[in-house]
């Protein structure tokens, strides 16, 4: 055992510790006043992310402020896409909107390859904050799953059913398949260039995991997240990099998502805590609660959270985190508390 090592990358290596690290999915964000007084500063927020000072500056704000163990570079998922041409802009209370969406099949035919250098500034951003953050704080680096892209990119918004993409892969199967592979490629780029730039760990959003049925989340996202994962494990820059894949309610079973190379499950918030246990010795468990509960009183937080520390005490690898992202409506007191309770337990 390394003593000097992190707890996070401890438990990514699956062992059992007394008090878990500490993460929150958008820990910067909208939440905190310190983000919305540098948010004020740019119309659009992808121009904010362009900005590796201003990146480096909100990924630290909450490790300033919580002290907590991990901290991600302040980034979006839609930077992959926005490469490829389609030209990503965040409309306030609209959310992301795409000036040139995937409509037809042709427009796949004739994407523009994702040129990695497109988005030195990320990489920029991930040196950035390396060097400004304590030598014990390991940082995660991040893309989009290959699916969770297409999604966004065939939509060309944030919607609540995708009906749009879902008529669109039901029609062009073949064409779709070309896309998440383009996708995957750009994916496994990306991710290797922020390793080079510093990143200790990887997260796989897959957010619209939830869209697909389960013969068609094993064909069009579980097989592409398997493929991006497997290029990692290969690559010698990439191998020794833990994995960590996040999925908001895929239809599958826990067993299926735990893919043989994935080194931790982070869990959306309705996933049946009972079952992940069964997941022990085969891969690390992060989250998962609710982010609803910090809208409630500090009794029903403290209950809550100290139940799922009740059911992941002597598991090999737990991490603590909120089964989904902190919305804007949540008190930043409310994470201070929830912090400072895990760790003097
Ligand atoms: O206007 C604003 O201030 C923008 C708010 C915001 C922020 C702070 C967006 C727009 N993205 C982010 C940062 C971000 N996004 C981070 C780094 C910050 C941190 O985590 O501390 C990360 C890791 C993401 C990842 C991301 N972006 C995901 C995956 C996680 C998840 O929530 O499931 C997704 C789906 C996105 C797309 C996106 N970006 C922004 C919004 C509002 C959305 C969601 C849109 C939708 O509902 O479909």
């Amino acid at each position: 055992m390394n003593l000097s090592q992190p707890i996070f990358l401890k438990a990514l290596n699956k062992e059992i510790l007394d008090t878990p690290p500490i993460w929150y999915m958008r820990q910067a964000g909208r939440y905190m006043p310190e983000y919305q007084a540098v948010r004020k500063n740019y119309k659009n927020f992808l121009d904010m992310c362009k900005d590796p000072d201003t990146c480096c500056e909100l990924a630290l704000q909450p490790i300033n402020k919580f002290n907590l163990d991990v901290a991600i570079l302040f980034s979006d998922i839609l930077t992959i896409p926005d490469a490829m041409n389609l030209n990503v802009k965040f409309i306030e209370s609209q959310g992301p909107v795409f000036n040139n969406p995937i409509r037809s099949p042709d427009d796949i035919l004739n994407i523009q390859q994702f040129d990695e250098s497109r988005l030195l500034y990320v990489y920029k951003a991930v040196s950035n904050i390396k060097s400004a953050l304590p030598k014990n704080i390991p940082l995660i680096g991040f893309s989009g799953s290959p699916w969770t892209l297409a999604a966004y990119s065939i939509e060309g918004k944030s919607s609540k059913d995708f009906l749009v993409t879902k008529n669109f892969i039901d029609h062009n199967e073949k064409e779709t398949h070309l896309f998440l592979k383009i996708l995957t490629e750009a994916c496994f780029t990306y991710l290797k260039k922020q390793v080079e730039s510093g990143i200790d760990v990887i997260q796989i959003f897959d957010s619209w995991a939830n869209l697909l049925s389960k013969k068609n989340y094993a064909i069009y996202s579980l097989n592409y997240i398997e493929k991006l994962v497997s290029k990692l494990k290969e690559d010698p820059i990439t191998s020794n990099i833990p994995i960590i894949l996040f999925a908001r309610s895929p239809k599958c079973d826990l067993d299926e998502l735990a893919l043989s190379n994935i080194d931790c499950l982070s869990l959306f918030w309705d996933v049946n805590q009972m079952e992940s246990l069964k997941l022990s010795g085969k891969v690390s468990i992060q989250g998962n609660l609710d982010p609803k509960i910090l809208l409630e009183s500090d009794e029903i937080i403290k209950k809550e959270t100290f139940k799922i520390l009740d059911t992941y005490k002597n598991y090999p690898g737990y991490i603590f985190n909120l089964g989904h992202g902190i919305t804007p409506n949540i008190n930043p007191e409310k994470i201070k508390f929830l912090t400072e309770i895990i760790r003097s337990r």
